[in-house]
């Protein structure tokens, strides 16, 4: 049997997402933050059943408040980041948590670190999570085919919620489902949809300071 590390529920992570909202609606966040809901479930069982846990690392991008609850970093460490402004690139290097803003960014940083982490006979594995637009980028496609063909121990987390800001992703590519459907790289991908119980970046409406 896996002992799963984490054993935050579904309710701390939209608990956590709303005590936030409400915060930044009150103008006290002078940056931006990026809010989800609707993927507890889905990210809670990937940490779950990959027991991913202290020696693995967590990449993420401008949504990663779940990730990194999720991953260990205490809460309020975590709320107090944010309300320092570090939302959209929260990083806590002694948890193994590192993010960017930076769309694109970060693919080959991730597969470098389970190349190292591979080289060096060490504990851990990365895992990168990122939305359907970001799987769609160059950087994406040449860091899963390099993990795959050396079999680096790193997994790619497609979370899907058919946009990229406010575009359908589906649409630009002219294509119903994410190009690593059926192939070989689906190996190193886990790939879910849902739906953003929230806006992409803040709450939708304008925030005065
Ligand atoms: C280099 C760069 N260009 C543009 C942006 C603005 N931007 C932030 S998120 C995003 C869309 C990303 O879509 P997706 O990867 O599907 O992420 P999600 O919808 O899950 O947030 C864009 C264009 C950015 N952060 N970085």
């Amino acid at each position: 049997m896996v002992l799963a590390h984490t054993t935050i529920t579904k309710e701390d992570l939209a608990n956590f997402e709303k005590e936030i909202a409400d915060i930044f609606a009150t103008g006290a966040i002078r940056a931006p933050v990026h809010l989800r809901a609707g993927r507890e479930e889905q990210l809670i069982k990937i940490f779950k059943e990959n027991d991913i846990g202290p020696d693995d690392y967590v990449f993420g991008y401008w949504d990663s408040h779940e990730l990194a609850l999720l991953k260990g970093v205490p809460r309020e460490q975590v709320k107090q980041a944010i309300l320092d402004g570090k939302s959209i690139s929260l990083c806590f290097p002694e948890y193994k948590v590192l993010c960017s803003g930076i769309a694109g960014s970060l693919m080959g940083t991730a597969v470098g670190v389970a190349w190292a982490l591979k080289q060096q006979n060490k504990k851990g594995r990365v895992f990168i999570f990122c939305g359907d637009m970001s799987a769609e980028t160059g950087s994406f496609h040449e860091a899963v085919k390099y993990a795959f063909n050396f079999d680096l121990p790193v997994k790619f987390i497609v979370c899907d919620n058919g946009l990229s800001v406010m575009t359908n992703t589906r649409e630009v590519w002219g294509c119903p489902d994410p190009w690593f459907k059926n192939t070989k790289y689906e190996e190193k991908i886990i790939y879910f949809k849902y739906v953003n119980g929230f806006p992409h970046s803040g709450l939708g409406k304008l925030i005065k300071f």
